[in-house]
């Protein structure tokens, strides 16, 4: 059999100053979710996220809660991986910029550029936002009354005065716009690719790489006073763990990445610094890159009734992992910012998963269950309301495939809950209830391609809501190695005769407990 296409797919690696956020479950579900898609594709994927673990940022809290950087480096890069946990993450590994394995190719990027002439010793004197972990140009701060001078991202900046090394970014300016020209989809999605070409058009500066005044870093390789800036070695973590360019690693052939899913914010870093780096280095560029919006919490009902909401653990404790990322995914067009609050995450469990998916397999299976022994029927002649239907739970994989070449995730469930909202229409028209007794071969047949568009939704779900998806099709009797895409459609329907189990709900309806009414 020819072998699988691979898909390397990453989120950002998270700073583990803190517990993660909302905005780094919703990143992760996304990407976990493309990554699972992708698999059910037939593709060989590896995803890939993890810690950013160096820097002042990291090093200025640990000072401030009087732990060793380290400790608390461990601390919270425990509580990320355990959030992977949590949210049903599948990633492959888990990177730390703090081992060993990242160290040596950090060495090797580093001495690439150098050795390609693009580092050279200088000394920097401008501003630098320890926040941000990023130098901003004094015409980029501005000064506040509060005598506070802060950056374009409204971060306060601090004035850095020390000897460091420099990448000729200068020198990349027109082989980035020709990569911006040549790959209109190298910067996904649109409005952001417009950002970062009139910023590479208005002139690139080069980047100051190193640092003195602290040694919490990659020590730069023969001048070990200096670290790397953080930037270079966390962009580096996605080469590291391919091992790359080591052609022996395991994963060296996943190298370039195919997608790197980020936030808007720092698309900046990963569409001009890191596609330069790579091009100094003289190693292939990632093929895209996606900024996905920000999640803002607006409803303050939404803290007062479920307590402290915004942590993801709760979250997914509170309603449910696969009601959480279904929510996200589905709420917010992906690329776009998004709000979440109780009452969103409420009706959509309700409306889309508990009532629309989750009634119809309820009470289409049981009626297999009650009058037919638990046997899916054989179908009799086709109506072209059942040929319909049929036809659009098969037309399903390429509507999916298409909607997630763009990571469109939003545009692939609502293909998927359009399907379901159809088959809901067509199973209360041809009213099986009626016919069990008046025409049995009727009953039959609807029961059939009800179980089939259900098993083909199954499929499709579960990328976004494994758990239940999985549940779904173990009471369509659907074997664990027929679940991928390439079990939908046509000579491919569920087996008449075969026995299901016992049927039982797969989405609960979320009841408000009573002091959350009460405050709501
Ligand atoms: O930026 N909504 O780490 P980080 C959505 N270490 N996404 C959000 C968000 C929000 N409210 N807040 C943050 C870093 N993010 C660097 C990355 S990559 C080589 C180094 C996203 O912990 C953010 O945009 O601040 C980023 O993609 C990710 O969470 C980690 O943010």
């Amino acid at each position: 059999m020819a072998e699988k296409p691979t898909f390397y797919i990453t989120t950002a690696i998270s700073y583990p100053n803190g517990t993660p956020h909302i905005g780094h479950a919703y990143e992760l579900i996304a990407t976990d979710a493309i990554a699972r898609f992708k698999r059910l594709d037939g593709y060989d994927v590896f995803f890939l996220t993890g810690t950013d673990e160096h820097g002042q940022k990291m090093l200025q809290t640990a000072q401030r809660e009087g732990v060793p950087v380290r400790e608390l480096a461990d601390r919270n890069a425990g509580n990320f991986r355990a959030m992977g946990a949590a949210l049903n993450a599948s990633n492959d590994d888990f990177i730390r910029t703090t081992e060993e394995r990242h160290y040596r190719t950090c060495a090797e990027i580093w001495t690439r550029m150098r050795e390609a002439g693009d580092i050279y010793l200088a000394s920097y004197a401008g501003w630098y936002s320890v926040r941000d972990e990023a130098y901003y140009a004094e015409n980029e701060t501005v000064l506040g009354p509060d005598g506070v001078r802060r950056g374009p991202t409204g971060t306060p900046v601090e004035w850095v005065e020390e000897e460091s090394y420099f990448f000729r970014l200068s020198a990349y300016q027109d082989r980035l716009l020709a990569l911006y020209e040549s790959q209109p989809d190298f910067i996904l999605p649109e409005e952001r690719r417009n950002e970062i070409m009139s910023f590479v058009r208005s002139g690139l500066k080069d980047l100051s790489v190193s640092r003195t005044a602290f040694s919490w870093g990659i020590p730069v390789p023969g001048d070990p006073k200096h670290v790397m800036y953080v930037w270079v070695d966390a962009l580096t973590n996605y080469v590291t763990a391919t091992g790359y360019p080591d052609a022996a690693a395991p994963r060296a052939r996943f190298w370039p990445a195919d997608v790197h899913i980020i936030g808007k914010d720092i698309v900046r870093f990963h569409t001009v610094y890191w596609p330069a780096f790579l091009m100094s280095a003289n190693w292939p560029l990632p093929k895209r890159v996606f900024g996905h919006g920000f999640l803002f919490n607006r409803g303050e009902k939404m803290s007062k009734s479920v307590g402290n909401v915004i942590d993801p653990f709760s979250l997914a404790q509170h309603y449910g992992v696969d009601q959480l990322r279904y929510f996200l995914l589905r709420e917010v067009p992906f690329g776009q910012d998004g709000n979440y609050s109780h009452e969103a995450i409420v009706a959509r469990i309700n409306a889309d998963l508990a009532n629309d998916l989750g009634n119809l397999a309820q009470r289409s299976l049981s009626m297999i269950a009650k009058n037919l022994e638990g046997r899916v029927p054989s179908p009799g002649p086709l109506t072209p309301a059942d040929e319909a239907m049929l036809a659009a739970a098969d037309a399903l994989p390429n509507k999916a495939r298409a909607a997630m070449d763009d990571f469109a995730l939003h545009t692939m469930l609502a293909e998927l809950w359009r399907v379901v909202g159809d088959a809901n229409r067509y199973f209360a028209s041809e009213e099986p209830w009626v016919k069990r007794k008046s025409d049995p071969e009727r009953f039959g047949t609807v029961l059939y391609v009800t179980a089939e568009v259900l098993r083909a939704v199954g499929i499709l779900a579960q990328p976004v809501i494994p758990q239940a998806a999985g549940k779904l099709l173990d009471l369509l009797g659907t074997s664990p190695n027929a679940r991928d895409l390439a079990h939908v459609g046509q000579g491919r329907r569920i087996a008449a005769g075969s026995v299901l189990p016992a049927p039982s709900p797969i989405f609960p309806r979320y009841v408000e407990a009573e002091q959350d009414a009460a405050s709501a």
